[in-house]
């Protein structure tokens, strides 16, 4: 029922879809571009993967719901700014800054909204560089511009994450269980951004030329 409800409006839900898969393909070709340039520039590739991936109907439909939002596509189009989403996973923490400043400073791409979880890392520990942006898609008879998600992590901020996830799904914990077990996440979280420190203060020391 609430899938037709979408569907019924002007514009289908899937070709809106369609639309953030053209959105994610000039996005994921942007970083390719730069990876490919970086890595001739300062001789390493600063992306370890990129992945993608497209927010389902029914994790659409709980968001809208969740916040008393209308179930309709141009409320999906206006409300939600993580319908189409890219995890950039970087080598080194620095790395991930200058990806970011290269992709904000080309002029088909609007800066929206930036979370700074690295600077500021959120209270369980969570910590990545998150970007809304808009970037535009050319279609036959018109050009439009769609909101994309661009998340970045190192490998352990993204091994951290995924683990994380995992974890916090396990629902039938007692309260005292999911406290230690939360302290012990905060601690790994602790430890993985020394990880990320180390790493990084060894690859510049293996850049200093002898
Ligand atoms: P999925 O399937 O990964 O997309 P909003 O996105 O606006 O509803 P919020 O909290 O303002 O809510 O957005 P924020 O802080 O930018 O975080 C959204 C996304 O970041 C999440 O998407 C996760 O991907 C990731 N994230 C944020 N906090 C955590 C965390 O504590 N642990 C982990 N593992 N990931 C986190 P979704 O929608 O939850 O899921």
């Amino acid at each position: 029922l609430l899938f037709k409800q979408i569907q019924e409006d002007s514009i289908p839900l899937r070709t809106l879809m369609a639309y953030y898969r053209c959105a994610i393909m000039e996005v994921e070709t942007k970083f390719r571009v730069l990876n490919e340039e970086f890595s001739i520039e300062r001789e390493h590739n600063p992306i370890e993967t990129i992945k993608s991936r497209l927010k389902s109907p029914e994790s659409i439909i709980n968001k809208l719901q969740s916040r008393n939002l209308p179930l309709t596509v141009q409320s999906i189009e206006t409300n939600l700014f993580d319908i189409a989403g890219i995890r950039v996973i970087c080598s080194f923490q620095n790395d991930i800054y200058l990806l970011a400043e290269y992709l904000l400073s080309q002029d088909d791409i609007e800066l929206v909204e930036i979370k700074d979880y690295i600077k500021t890392p959120k209270e369980n520990g969570y910590r990545s560089l998150h970007l809304i942006v808009k970037v535009p898609i050319f279609l036959h008879e018109e050009k439009r511009s769609m909101n994309v998600e661009v998340q970045f992590r190192t490998i352990a901020m993204d091994s951290w994450a995924s683990l994380e996830h995992k974890i916090r799904y396990k629902k039938e914990l007692d309260e005292q269980t999911l406290k230690t077990i939360n302290d012990d996440l905060l601690e790994c979280a602790l430890l993985s951004a020394r990880l990320d420190e180390k790493m990084e203060k060894v690859h510049q020391q293996s850049m200093k030329k002898s």
